[in-house]
């Protein structure tokens, strides 16, 4: 349980903790889902998590990361005081700062000279603020957000087709459906508890059918009946010979074409067209996956980052929703296309507008809306045309058209593709602003002016998650040091800007109301977004809202009988042709680098980077090659090798894995700077976006990949973070009570013995034992404080061995002779069960036992009985041993 630490300023802390220890119902902070959780503090600055049972996302479930929420609490690493040039100010000094700043800014070079980047982790309150401080009154669209790199192309798909950005259906859409067809989704890794509701529907429902649409196997594929491994890219291609597929074989809901879409002669004339080989697949599967289409009324087409993140990002997701709009199959029972949003609030953000080109309230720069919400806000300084997009924002930064930025909830130096002209962007900016949570990150680290804002336990208001439910956050800690929220720091500034009044908010609920009163202002259901109704609640019923759906008829649906938000009340089938990504692998860059994400990892690993247990399922930043594409380059598994691309360059352990195509390689998002020297991938990432929604084809980048030949590879474990020296690769996980590096370099053995042993010893003093092969150690009273180990070759298993010593207050002679001769065995293969800490040897030990099925393993170790996150991953061993046994 993480614990907080009190500190001079939360002077009265320790009674304001006493007092917190009731239930406080509230929302997991992570993905999309949008679970419900039960927080009980317990008056120590830490908290019991809990699933919501009554929650309508989650009915008590919870993944891992969720249910490892209560790790993340303690205050260490927490940006606590405001500071300008790395020296710590008041937030009097702050606040004048920026906002002189600010109008310094527009005054000489105009608004436009002014930017916002925030981000689908902002509450609605505080997303609803920042939009109109700078829409409504600094006089420009310069506002961004991180969900530029998220759903933008689905927002502006779903515009091209539906006349509004809506998503029709809802999750129970899932477990109605007969056929479930996910396309660039790794549902079972990224919104678990969603595919936990789907693996439970079909087990009631044997006879549902799931496809997977994803170049990788993913441990989504568990579940899948067939694996479509298309072509990186090409999803147009086939969702257009899916399209011609339905119309040929007369799968065409007449009536619902006729009545409420347009566009069909084009779009099937397109799709007829297409080389159907462009996907890369077997006909046979293909002609499966039609049949399948089409003989299943009810369908839904689940998508993510595979479909939205491409520069043909807008035209994959048409291509889907054609298919849906041909056969009627839309806001009926267990039907529609279905876009899953990422982040806690990335359906929030869409309604308050703050992506550059929308307005408030789901509404757009036309004149109408531009004149409804300046009258709304009785703004002074409305923006007229639509701001920059993200990755044009940075590069204004960087040509120095934009001389101020302010950065809220988002860690772009790491998040952003080119990510090191983003770091070189923000310090060459003459004001540079973060609003942030941690102290550091490689996004505070580049910025001026620091501001310490509330995290998840503290801070209060509303998120909307991928079904359109809105739930709220509620703090169940007191805020730590100086942190304040996000929205209270933006009026702070607006009235220092002599916008006073409009910002005169007294807490949350009248932004809340305010938000709302919006949506229904002159909408007479012209917009789909409306909750109006919410207008007038009281304090007390904002306080005690239950989460609640918005929109869609009676049964909360939209489009089952059209009513689309076009002039003329129709959808718009999409013509859509397959094109090449924009930047093409060649002769010197061959590989396609894919990337994404890993189960226990939340981004930029601020948060779940400090979770113990969740640091055992992909301990490293792990760049995944075929066997073919890695034994050409001459790497084996566990190799350190180098990404490279036009832009930039990475270093990463190698795992040969032939769950990917061969000329494909893949790496997680996750790593930053601060937990590994070269990790972050960002840094070579393709900066190309889709020419519509500007989002960044952050799955596409040619690179090349070559081994480093490394001297040596080590393992150190310390009970205190160590200075590193300068090596090829290093890494960075938590441990209990201690930090663990994996290391590897190319200087001499003996020169990288001498200087880590030194490094080592420098923050953990105390008697230096040798040991054998390589281990020597601090012991100090008996107690380790640090161990190294290094050898000629990649040790995977060594901080499993040497990791129960770390649990030790004193090792008795034979632990200690144990330690000096390379560590134990228990915890061989890493972890598995992040819940109960059960590594992947003690699975396989089950197995061997006797275990036969989950159920089984369960009762044997645990592994698999809370969250179920790792579930997928048993099964995968079940499998392997069976084909053993066959083999
Ligand atoms: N554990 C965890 N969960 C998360 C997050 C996290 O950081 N960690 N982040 C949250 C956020 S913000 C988001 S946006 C979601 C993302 O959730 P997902 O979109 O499910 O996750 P990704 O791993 O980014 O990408 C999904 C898949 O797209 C595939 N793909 C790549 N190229 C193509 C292609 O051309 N076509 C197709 N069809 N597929 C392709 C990749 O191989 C990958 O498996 O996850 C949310 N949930
Ligand atoms: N290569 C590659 N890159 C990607 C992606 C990919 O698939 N591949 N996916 C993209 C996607 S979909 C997304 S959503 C982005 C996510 O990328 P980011 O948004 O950059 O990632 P996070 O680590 O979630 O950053 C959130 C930051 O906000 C801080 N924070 C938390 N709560 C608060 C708060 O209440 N107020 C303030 N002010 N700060 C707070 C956290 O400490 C953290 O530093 O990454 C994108 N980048
Ligand atoms: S699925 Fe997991 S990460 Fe997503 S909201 Fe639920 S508990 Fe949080
Ligand atoms: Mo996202």
């Amino acid at each position: 349980m993480g614990k907080r630490l009190t500190n001079t300023t939360v002077a009265q802390g320790e009674d304001v903790f006493a007092v917190m220890t009731t239930a406080v119902h509230t929302t997991c902070p992570y993905c999309g889902v949008g679970c419900g959780i039960v927080a009980t503090p317990d008056g120590n600055g830490g908290a019991d998590i809990a699933a919501d049972h009554d929650h309508p996302a989650n009915r008590g479930r919870l993944c891992s990361k969720g249910a490892a929420l209560g790790e993340t609490l303690s205050l260490e690493d927490r940006l606590l005081h405001p500071e300008i040039d790395g020296r710590r100010v008041s937030w009097e000094v702050a606040l004048d700062t920026v906002a002189t700043g600010l109008q310094r800014t527009i005054d000489r070079q105009g608004p436009d000279a002014v930017a916002f980047y925030v981000s689908g982790q902002l509450l609605t309150e505080d997303y609803y603020a920042a939009n109109k401080l700078i829409k409504g009154f600094l006089g420009t669209a310069n506002i961004d957000t991180n969900s530029r790199l998220c759903m933008a192309s689905s927002v502006a798909g779903h515009k091209r087709a539906f006349g509004s950005d809506t998503v029709p259906g809802l999750y129970e859409d899932f477990e109605l459906a007969d056929l479930v067809v996910l396309v660039g989704s790794n549902l079972a890794w990224c919104h678990p508890v969603l595919f936990q509701r789907l693996e439970a529907a079909r087990h009631k429902r044997p006879s549902m059918k799931i496809v997977v649409v994803d170049p990788r196997r993913t441990e989504t594929c568990d579940i899948a009946d067939l694996h479509l491994a298309l072509k990186p890219g090409s999803d147009v291609a086939l969702f257009n010979v899916l399209l011609a597929g339905l119309a040929d074989r007369g799968i065409v809901d007449r009536g619902f074409v006729e009545r409420h879409t347009s566009g069909l002669d084009a779009a099937l004339a397109a799709a007829r067209a297409t080389d159907g080989a462009a996907s890369g697949l077997s006909r046979a599967d293909v002609e499966t996956f039609v049949d399948w289409f089409a003989r299943t009324e009810k369908v839904v087409t689940l998508y993510s980052q595979g479909v939205n993140q491409s520069s043909a990002g807008v035209d994959k997701v048409n291509a889907l929703i054609n298919c849906h709009l041909l056969t009627g199959r839309i806001g009926r029972p267990g039907m529609g296309p279905f876009s899953i949003t990422g982040q806690p609030n990335a359906m929030g953000g869409r309604e308050v507008g703050a992506l550059s080109n929308t307005l408030a309230a789901h509404m757009d720069f036309s004149p109408a809306a531009i004149d409804r919400v300046a009258r709304f806000w009785r703004a002074p300084r409305m923006a007229t045309r639509p701001g920059l997009k993200a990755v044009e924002l940075f590069e204004g930064v960087r040509a120095g058209r934009i001389k101020a930025v302010w950065i809220m909830a988002t860690n772009p130096v790491a998040s952003l593709p080119d990510a090191d002209a983003v770091r070189e962007a923000l310090r060459g900016c003459e004001l540079s602003i973060v609003s942030e949570a941690i102290r550091a990150s490689d996004t505070v680290d580049a910025c001026r002016i620091r501001l310490p804002a509330l995290a998840w336990a503290e801070k209060d208001g509303t998120v909307t998650n991928s079904e359109r439910g809105i739930s709220r956050q509620r703090p169940f800690l007191p805020p730590p040091g100086e942190a304040k929220q996000d929205w209270w720091i933006l009026a702070e500034v607006a009235r220092r800007l002599g916008h006073g009044e409009a910002f005169a908010w007294r807490g949350i609920a009248d932004i809340f109301r305010e938000h709302a009163a919006l949506s229904g202002f002159e909408n007479g259901g012209r917009r789909d977004f409306d909750i109006g109704a919410c207008a007038s609640i009281d304090d007390a019923a904002y306080e005690s809202l239950q989460p609640f759906v918005w929109g869609g008829g009676a049964d909360k649906r939209f489009f089952g009988d059209g009513g689309f938000f076009h002039d003329d009340r129709r959808a718009r089938f999409i013509a859509t042709t397959p094109r090449t990504p924009v930047n093409a692998p060649d002769e010197e860059r061959p590989l396609i680098l894919n990337t994404g994400r890993v189960r226990d990892q939340w981004h930029t690993m601020t948060r779940t980077g400090k979770s113990v247990r969740l640091a055992g399922h992909r301990p490293e930043p792990m760049l995944e090659l075929h066997p073919l594409d890695a034994s050409v380059r001459g790497l084996v598994d566990g190799d350190i090798a180098e990404v490279s691309s036009r832009w930039g360059r990475g270093v990463l352990r190698v795992h040969v894995t032939d769950s990917l195509r061969i000329g494909e390689a893949f790496a997680p998002m996750h790593w930053t700077v601060q937990v590994s020297r070269a990790g972050r991938i960002n840094a070579a990432v393709n900066p190309a976006v889709d020419p519509l929604s500007g989002q960044p084809e952050l799955k596409h980048t040619p690179v090349e990949i070559r081994r480093l030949d490394m001297q040596w590879h080590g393992t150190i474990l310390a009970r205190r973070p160590i200075m590193l020296p300068e090596i090829s690769y290093w890494a960075r996980i938590r441990g209990a009570g201690y930090h663990a590096y994996v290391v590897a370099g190319d200087q001499p053995f003996a020169v990288a013995q001498r200087t880590l042993s030194a490094a080592v010893r420098t923050t953990n003093p105390g008697p230096w034992l040798d040991g054998e092969n390589g281990v020597g150690a601090v012991v100090s009273d008996g107690r380790v404080e640090a161990v190294l180990t290094l050898g000629a070759t990649y040790d995977v298993e060594a901080r499993d061995r040497f990791t129960p010593f770390m649990a030790l207050d004193r090792l008795t002679m034979k632990q200690r002779d144990e330690l000096l001769h390379g560590g134990t065995d228990m915890h061989r293969g890493g972890e598995i069960c992040a819940c109960f800490g059960v590594s992947c040897g003690a699975v396989e030990a089950a197995i061997s036992d006797g275990a036969t099925s989950l159920a089984t393993v369960g009762a044997m170790t645990q592994a698999g009985t809370n969250c179920g996150s790792c579930r997928p991953e048993i099964r995968a061993l079940l499998r392997a041993a069976r084909h053993m046994k066959v083999a």
